[in-house]
């Protein structure tokens, strides 16, 4: 090691935990519900650094009841001995040092660490109190923390012949907003590492509930079985995923493919299981990958001809689902989430894998290569034709900003920071908006009953669309590949609908197109969805909106004995212009929802079930959440 990072990284020791408190942000992103996770993600990820270094195979994560969250598993236990250097049992310098996690692994533990990598001492400074249960070296061994301090010495307890590590924290409510875990997106989560580790068992019990809710996950297909599970809501082309591994002393490569009848491409890449949604060096690799090992089979099998083009990689990877996983000694995290893999030596690791294995595949298989290359040519024919036909100069023109839809009645600033652009449910309502908005910094664009569902189209297809037409260039920023969100003419794209299921149809409608050709808005975080009141309760000259069924009660408990004059409203075009802006348009006094996505794989799963072709995963999805009506509405 260098002498200046040692001296660096003796600082940030000497710093200590109170930086965690102070900055909480900084170590696990927000002190809202996902830096909340995060705590979890973060003890749950040295459990599983233990499964990747061979000496686990179990894992229990357990919401108890007081919102305090317990994570077991069956490793070799945090080293207990005393260090020399600090006359502190080892389990105390994990716990109470920053980025003292792995500094004892030694040979054959692979460092993962946690998205951020900030090792549990963070968990353990941002909780109002910890305990740790560790089996090792003969006996149990047992310490209490306190926002990050020990309060208790590391007591040594009775025999015993097992090991591993027990922690249950409680997260500081002077550090975070409320313990509010979301379950779905926790089983997600535990079920993408259970994947990811061929053969691990995760178990995840939610104790907070009446019943208890409790999952175990394990899989010995590994990343096969994953994409089975996100294909299961697909028709797929061939039955069997192909499955490509290689591994040498200091990396290892594994993906799973399968080719489905839809247009969205669903790849998904991780390293060392982190889900890396920026891509990296392993994806590059991939893609450039199938493309030449496809165009290859498809040449030396005469089905490409000689004067045919070579296909391209959207051609190849049209209706593609795939994982890609790789695991590495030393991961270069990059980008602006830190979710892009840098390692320089990964893409042609993965690169020579796929070429040699996949051609092997194919050749081994040429019912199945025969599939593959035919799709992949029709996907080539339908982007030549799309090109070829006027839709190239319309393209072109969307892309270039040709001149703004008619039914566009923008704002009169064009600074985009300060712009936003209503996308508003039928022309009445439109009318509304119109005259209700401040036509300085707000645009109008009305959409006409439903837009055409993206997920059943091809770009050819949703191009000619004329709503879609009107969003693209209002927007102004391209669609798909070429979209470039420097050119958005809005920072708030605020999507409007009534509030009933045809209102909400238009919304998934609307949702599917932004996430399938314009995620980065989303992941910019331009995209709202408005919040028009569901009724309106008037008392005298007092007048009250209810947002939901519970504000209504809580009014009409407000009002009980008075005469109270009760309006539900069943459209946008119920409510005159100065009651729109005043509830759902005004700055001041209106609520937005953002759009975030949690978890790109949960929301591809969604779109797919929602708006894909099969019916029956779709009829399962909504019984299964009628009741969180806020899921369903996304
Ligand atoms: C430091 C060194 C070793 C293991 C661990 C930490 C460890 C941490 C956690 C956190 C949760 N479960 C854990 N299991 C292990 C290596 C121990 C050795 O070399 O024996």
């Amino acid at each position: 090691m260098k002498k200046s990072s040692y001296d660096a990284k003796d600082i940030t020791v000497l710093e200590g935990l109170s930086a965690v408190r102070k900055r909480p942000g900084m170590y696990i992103g927000s002190t809202g519900t996902r830096g909340l996770h995060h705590l979890i993600y973060e003890v749950v990820d040295n459990s599983i650094d233990e499964a990747m270094a061979g000496y686990c195979d179990n894992v229990l994560v357990v919401l108890n009841e007081d919102n305090s969250v317990t994570v077991i598993d069956n490793g070799r236990g945090i080293p207990v001995k005393k260090l020399e250097k600090y006359n502190k049992p080892a389990v105390e310098i994990v716990l109470t040092k920053l980025h003292a996690g792995g500094k004892f692994g030694g040979e054959g533990y692979k460092v993962s660490g946690g998205l951020h990598g900030v090792g549990i001492s963070v968990v353990n400074a941002l909780s109002e109190k910890l305990n740790i249960e560790i089996r090792r070296d003969g006996h149990i061994y047992q310490q209490e923390y306190k926002r990050g301090n020990p309060v208790t010495d590391l007591k040594k307890g009775d025999k015993t012949d097992s090991h591993g590590t027990a922690i249950t924290f409680y997260p500081d409510l002077e550090i975070f907003e409320d313990l509010d875990y979301k379950y779905e997106i926790l089983s997600s989560r535990m079920k993408e590492m259970a994947f990811l580790n061929k053969g691990l068992k995760i178990t995840l019990v939610d104790q907070r509930t009446e019943p208890d809710k409790k999952e175990e996950y394990r899989y010995e297909g590994g990343i096969v079985d994953f994409v089975n599970y996100l294909c299961e809501k697909k028709d797929c082309l061939h039955k069997k995923v192909i499955y490509i591994a290689s591994a040498n002393d200091d990396n290892e490569v594994e993906i799973a493919m399968q080719y489905t009848t839809g247009y969205s491409e669903s790849i998904f890449s991780f390293a060392n299981n982190i889900n890396t949604s920026e891509g990296g060096t392993h994806l590059s690799g991939f893609k450039g990958a199938i493309t030449r090992t496809v165009n290859d089979y498809a040449r030396s099998n005469n089905i490409l001809k000689e004067k045919d083009e070579n296909l391209q990689g959207e051609d190849v990877r049209e209706g593609l689902t795939a994982i890609i996983s790789v695991k590495l000694k030393d991961p270069q995290f990059e980008g602006q989430t830190k979710t892009k893999l840098g390692n320089s030596e990964m893409k042609g690791f993965v690169e020579s894998t796929v070429n040699s294995k996949l051609a092997e595949f194919m050749g081994e298989n040429p019912t199945i290569a025969k599939i593959i290359v035919n799709r992949c040519i029709d996907s080539a024919r339908a982007r030549n034709a799309a090109k070829k036909a006027r839709d190239l100069t319309r393209k072109k023109s969307l892309l270039e900003g040709g001149s703004l839809p008619g039914k566009l009645a923008d704002c009169s600033i064009n600074d985009p920071k300060f712009s936003e652009i209503y996308l508003v449910e039928g022309d009445s309502a439109g009318g509304s908006a119109k005259q209700a908005r401040d036509r300085r910094f707000q645009a109008i664009l009305p959409l006409r009953g439903k837009i055409l569902n993206v997920e059943k189209a091809r770009l050819h297809k949703i191009l000619s669309s004329i709503e879609i037409q009107a969003m693209i260039t209002a927007f102004g920023a391209g669609i798909g590949e070429d979209f470039n969100i420097e050119n958005a003419r809005y920072h708030r794209i605020i999507i409007m609908t009534d509030a009933d299921v045809d209102g909400s149809h238009i919304r998934t409608l609307i949702l599917t197109f932004l996430y399938r050709y314009m995620v980065k808005l989303i992941e910019a975080g331009y995209v709202y969805i408005a919040q028009p009141p569901l009724y309106q309760v008037k008392n005298g000259k007092e007048v009250n909106y209810a947002y939901s069924d519970k504000e209504l009660e809580s009014l009409k408990k407000k009002y009980e004995g008075k005469k109270t004059n009760i309006q539900q409203y069943k459209g946008l075009g119920e409510m005159d212009p100065e009651q729109l802006w005043e509830t759902t348009m005004d700055p001041e006094t209106r609520t937005l929802l953002k759009v975030e996505i949690e978890d790109a794989l949960i929301a591809d799963d969604v779109f797919s079930t929602l708006m894909g072709d099969k019916v029956e995963p779709r009829r399962q999805f909504i019984e299964k959440n009628a009741k969180e009506v806020s899921f369903i509405d996304i």
